[in-house]
């Protein structure tokens, strides 16, 4: 009784709080004396660690330095590019083609790394898209999305991609439960109880190519899965998934789901789950989705809609999978390294429970059940917990590791960062963040050896931390020393877009193996031209092929006449260099289209549709050479139906139309 006083006033504090994050009211301590040379990496050397951003609602993933918090490059994924052509160009707009149809933008969550042995093995990089529900592999060699793939039945992919410890599979949790797209959706939403399901999927990843196929799906009591992580070590096997809403509301939800004092962690035996699904225990449903893969040999991109999906229906299918309550509203939902112990983060909870794999086996051996929901047998709490960490903070919403049994959660309502020791729960230090901070990153805090020395904070809010730029402002990282007792602020930076969750990786890993430029030999784009002598234009019909060479410092073939009103242009530059960091980009006067940023070796294709009569120039964009300025040419678009002759200069030379 007194227990559930006391949950209640400390939830109303932080309902109260929520609204309006409590900021530190002062710049707060400064920071550390030495941390300039801590965070200083001198020109001309590298970084230690490479860290991979999700650029929230950019769509895209942002790389950088750290310690030095240099931003070294923006990998486009599911938002179109304008600065290098990426989902504009011929090449790339295939990528971002969804059942929806073409697709442009989205909202990025969760970066995660390869794992072999729940280590990174430097292969690719996956990341969530929350608005249209994909996921997308990079390719860590080329820093490139070479693949993406919808899933269907799904809304709001929150809980995802988060894979297993040998990369079998990423996870994908659906944060709003929906109709199922195989069931009729036009229903009313007071029906939601009934009508409404949550939907897993479990993607295949390929284990030598890294190909993503969807393998099963796990239709599920209509909550909202929230986050993920996988199991290590013992419980390699198993991934679990918080979810919130366990009241199963759908209005008001800032209230409605915030009703019963737990929640769950749902845990997952993927294992399984496989077996069933290669069983056929499991309904074969029709659900659109698109598979768009990016071809690394040829530069190009081909989408194709899939229909078919396994779903295993957990009402009748479920001896693979348990909920664990869990206080309250959770959030973040982490392993520790040694895979023993799964931390959940709730953001209305007044303390953070941390429960026990060992004991959760022994739960369902024991059958120490407290009831079920649809079908799903519910362990007893005090059965699956290791213990709680008591007023550990307000707001928890994520926990990563060192290598030293210590545990680092975020809190957003009262800024700060709190370590405590994952066995004795015991709270060790705490620090604030400037300001309201969310995801939090270990470099290398969720495999089982941490590299630890820092963790970076990734705040929400910056309000006074940079000079102001209007009403809109920045989001930004803030990197702490964690190799002492006490946390110490070395560094901020600013992000791009809103920053999720990041992972960081020792840069030796990648360095060695990262891809400098294409050979024209081995270029099988079938545009390309391996020499200015192959530079050529052709017509068939309405449709113009321009086959340009660019090499410093000249744009080939570079006037081009009898360009018709009409004509649909279709650009393929080849970059002729066969030298590293020598791109050379290309763009058009008046084009409703981006510009093409092309590496050595590559071939980009830019579609033109003229809707101008005159003289139309064309260049390169990027800086090159000392005559970058003179990559130059021209088109002349003439009307309709006119007589003027195909025909373009190569090397000062005319050549006419062919055809
Ligand atoms: S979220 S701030 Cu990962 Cu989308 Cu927690
Ligand atoms: Cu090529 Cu500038």
């Amino acid at each position: 009784m007194k227990k559930v006083f006391v949950m209640t006033i400390a939830a109303a504090l932080v309902m109260g709080c929520i609204l309006q994050s409590c900021r530190p009211n002062k710049k707060g301590p400064s920071v550390d004396e030495n941390a300039a040379q801590k965070a200083y990496v001198a020109p001309g050397q590298y970084d230690e660690f490479y860290d991979f951003v999700s650029g929230g609602f950019s769509g895209q993933v942002a790389v950088y330095g750290i310690p030095s918090g240099r931003l070294l490059k923006v990998i486009p994924v599911f938002s179109q590019n304008g600065e290098n052509g990426y989902g504009y160009n011929e090449n790339t707009k295939a990528m971002l083609e969804t059942s929806f149809g073409f697709v442009p933008w989205d909202d990025s969550h969760h970066v995660q790394l390869s794992l072999t042995d729940a280590m990174y093995d430097g292969r690719w990089a996956f990341i969530n898209a929350n608005n249209t529900p994909r996921v997308a592999r990079i390719d860590l060699k080329t820093f490139q999305t070479t693949e993406i793939i919808e899933l269907p039945n799904s809304a709001g992919n929150h809980a995802s991609p988060f894979v297993t410890c040998n990369t079998e599979y990423l996870v994908a949790g659906t944060r709003f439960s929906v109709p199922a797209d195989y069931d009729n959706g036009d229903v009313s939403i007071a029906e939601y109880k009934d009508k409404f399901r949550g939907h897993i999927s479990y993607v295949k990843i390929e284990k030598e190519t890294g190909d993503m196929s969807l393998d099963f799906q796990l239709a599920l009591p209509p909550f909202n899965y929230d986050l993920s992580h996988s199991g290590k070590n013992a419980s390699s096997d198993w991934s679990f998934f918080t979810c919130y809403n366990s009241e199963a509301a759908h209005t008001l939800l800032e209230i409605n789901s915030a009703k019963n004092d737990k929640d769950y962690i749902l845990a997952v035996n993927w294992k399984k789950a496989a077996e069933h699904a290669a069983k056929g225990d499991c309904k074969v449903v029709t659900a659109k989705y698109a598979h768009n893969k990016f071809d690394e040999k040829t530069g190009m991109s081909k989408s194709e809609i899939l229909d078919r999906v396994k779903v295993i229906e957990t009402r009748e299918v479920n001896d693979f999978l348990y909920f664990i309550p869990c206080p309250k509203s959770p959030h973040g939902c982490d392993v520790d390294p040694t895979g023993e112990y799964i931390v959940g983060n709730g953001k209305l909870a007044t303390n953070i429970p941390v429960f026990s794999f060992t004991k959760i086996q022994k739960a369902i051996e024991e059958k120490a059940f407290d009831g079920q929901v649809d079908g799903i047998n519910v362990i007893k709490y005090e059965a699956a917990l290791h213990g709680e960490v008591q007023a550990p903070g307000i707001g928890s919403l994520h926990t990563e590791f060192d290598a030293g049994g210590n545990a680092y959660t975020s809190f957003f309502v009262s800024s700060e960062i709190v370590k405590w020791n994952v066995k004795s729960l015991q709270i060790i230090d705490r620090i604030p963040t400037y300001y309201s901070i969310g995801h939090l990153s270990v470099m290398g805090g969720d495999t089982k050896k941490p590299y630890g020395k820092y963790v970076i904070a990734y705040n929400k809010i910056t309000k006074d931390r940079f000079l102001p730029t209007g009403p809109e402002l920045c989001q930004a990282a803030q990197l702490y020393d964690i190799s002492g007792d006490k946390m110490k602020l070395i560094l901020e930076f600013p992000t791009i877009g809103e920053p999720h969750y990041a992972v960081a990786c020792d840069a030796k890993l990648l360095r060695p193996n990262v891809k400098k430029f294409t050979t024209l030999a081995e270029n099988n784009n079938p545009y390309k031209i391996s020499s200015m002598a192959e530079a050529r234009v052709e017509r068939k019909g309405n449709r113009v092929d321009v086959y340009m060479g660019a090499i410093r410092s000249r744009l080939v073939p570079d006037n081009i006449e009898g360009i018709k009103i009409g004509d649909k242009v279709y650009i393929h530059v080849t970059n002729i260099e066969q030298e590293w960091d020598i791109p050379h980009g290309f763009a058009v006067k008046g084009n409703n289209n981006a510009e093409i940023l092309v590496m050595p070796g590559e071939t980009n294709t830019l579609k033109w549709i003229p809707n101008r009569v005159g003289i139309i120039p064309f260049y390169c964009t990027d800086f090159c050479s000392a005559l970058h300025q003179e990559m130059q040419g021209y088109f002349r678009v003439s009307p309709a139906g006119s007589a003027t002759p195909l025909k373009f200069s190569i090397d000062d030379k005319d050549v006419k139309d062919l055809k």
